[in-house]
């Protein structure tokens, strides 16, 4: 045994229970009421603590070149960052070069990723080309252990429709699962041309330029044509009200359909591009209204919402600058991926929701969706990717206490009930109270399970 956890409370989506958990070669190997230390563990002490699962965050834009730059955060940056939140494993999207084989685009980010990654991850890929026999590299990727792609229905390298159809078809007789981000690319371009010809450039133009209505009406196509040819479908970064109801009828059909939502989408409105820095709330899809954001709320629990995670996708200053006086010019995305579980279970000891459900959307769900076979919960077996919470730590968030390599965070000032005290990756303690212990190199690619093997 080199690690043994006690006194602690532990927490899954069921309840709390009071248990020890001792850690054998980065495996739990045991958890019961009382056990006993052999010599050579490290024994913890985590009286009046919670124990949770480490947080596996789903979505993440790690080195993305995007919006004529990268995004600030390498693999380690990123990691880093999510090991000193509570997160212990990620999922980067990795963006496939036109004509590029779906393997191959695994393997050329995961070159970059092997010697960088802090903790754990995994990669879904962003699909551009299906053209020739491109399609069918992805039964490669799917045995390689990548069985979810995601296809963008904006921007101009996303899909088609056509595509997109095709994709879901295809995915559903190699046991893969497509992700969408869902919004209406036409009604954006349209809108965006005829602000910035009205000389209407302020950031709130970003957000007027995707009203709430272009997310609703894509999510509902992408569920049109999961349904019409039984695939799974998961939308990513759910942020709208319509769209919420949209895939709540859709479950309540027998759809196979799953909800993701940020962080960001529950704490701001639309409302933060009215103010200075507008610029740097720029993401896409944007903060919605307050209505929007009650919805996510309720639909959370009442357990419509099946994930939480970031769209961490940070850029600097000087690049969010870029825009001041054209918000098409501003690199979309903001930081998150640190951010994520101390936000989530402060909301929980506040109330807003239950720190059971918090471990549901931020843990178990993505590692049940995703194919996660060893992760997501406290059980023997599975790897001790382990948190240590305080409930009672009062915590105010600011860029010089993050581990992100940006200058900046849109949770500045940010006042948190809790947080976490410890990470532990695969048993090795990676943070603890405010350092980073971790390394680049430890993280390991996970392969993941595809739906024939769940
Ligand atoms: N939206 C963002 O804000 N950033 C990265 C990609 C995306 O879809
Ligand atoms: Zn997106
Ligand atoms: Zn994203």
């Amino acid at each position: 045994m080199e690690l043994l956890i006690k006194n602690g409370t532990l927490v899954n989506s069921k309840g709390k229970y009071k248990a020890d958990i001792a850690v054998t070669n980065g495996i739990i190997e045991q958890i019961a009421s009382s056990i006993e230390p052999t010599n050579d563990a490290k024994v913890i002490d985590a009286t009046n603590k919670f124990v949770l699962p480490g947080a596996i965050d789903a979505h993440t834009h790690l080195a993305m070149p995007f919006g004529g730059t990268i995004s600030s955060d390498d693999y380690f940056a990123g990691t880093r960052a999510a090991v000193c939140g509570g997160t212990t494993m990620v999922f980067d999207f990795a963006l496939q070069d036109f004509k590029e084989s779906i393997l191959d685009t695994v393997l050329r980010r995961d070159k970059i990723a092997a010697p960088q990654a802090a903790c754990d991850y995994a990669f879904h890929v962003g699909i551009k080309d299906i053209s020739g026999n491109l399609m069918s590299t992805i039964d490669d990727a799917v045995k390689f252990g990548v069985p979810s792609f995601k296809c963008f229905m904006v921007y101009d390298f996303g899909v088609n429709d056509g595509d997109l159809y095709t994709l879901l078809e295809y995915s559903k007789k190699v046991g893969a699962q497509i992700s969408v981000h869902a919004e209406n690319r036409d009604v954006i371009n349209v809108l965006t041309k005829k602000f910035l010809s009205e000389g209407k450039t302020s950031a709130y133009y970003h957000y007027l330029s995707r009203p709430e209505f272009v997310e609703e009406e894509a999510d509902k196509r992408a569920i049109a044509f999961a349904k019409s040819v039984d695939a799974p479908l998961y939308i990513v970064h759910v942020g709208s009200k319509g769209g919420i109801k949209a895939i709540e009828e859709a479950k309540r059909q027998g759809v196979e359909v799953y909800a993701e939502t940020c962080p960001q989408y529950l704490e701001f409105t639309s409302d933060v591009y009215k103010g200075e820095r507008g610029i740097d709330f720029i993401c896409s899809p944007p903060m919605k209204g307050k209505k929007s954001q009650d919805a996510l709320w309720d639909a959370i629990n009442r357990g419509v919402v099946d994930t939480i995670a970031t769209d961490h996708c940070p850029f600097k200053s000087f690049e969010k600058d870029w825009g001041k006086d054209d918000f098409t010019k501003v690199p979309n995305g903001c930081a998150g991926v640190e951010n994520m579980y101390p936000y989530m279970l402060s909301e929980a000891g506040k109330g807003r929701t239950t720190y059971e459900k918090v471990v549901e959307l931020c843990s178990e769900n993505p590692a049940k969706i995703f194919g996660c076979t060893k992760k997501g919960f406290l059980l023997p077996g599975y790897d001790a990717d382990i948190v240590i919470y305080d409930p009672t730590k009062e915590f105010t968030i600011t860029n010089e206490k993050m581990h992100s390599d940006c200058d900046h965070t849109i949770w500045e000032g940010k006042k948190l009930i809790g947080y976490p005290e410890k990470t532990f990756s695969r048993g090795k303690l990676v943070y603890d109270n405010g350092e980073f212990l971790g390394e680049a190199g430890w993280g390991k690619f996970v392969k993941r399970a595809s739906r024939f093997e769940k």
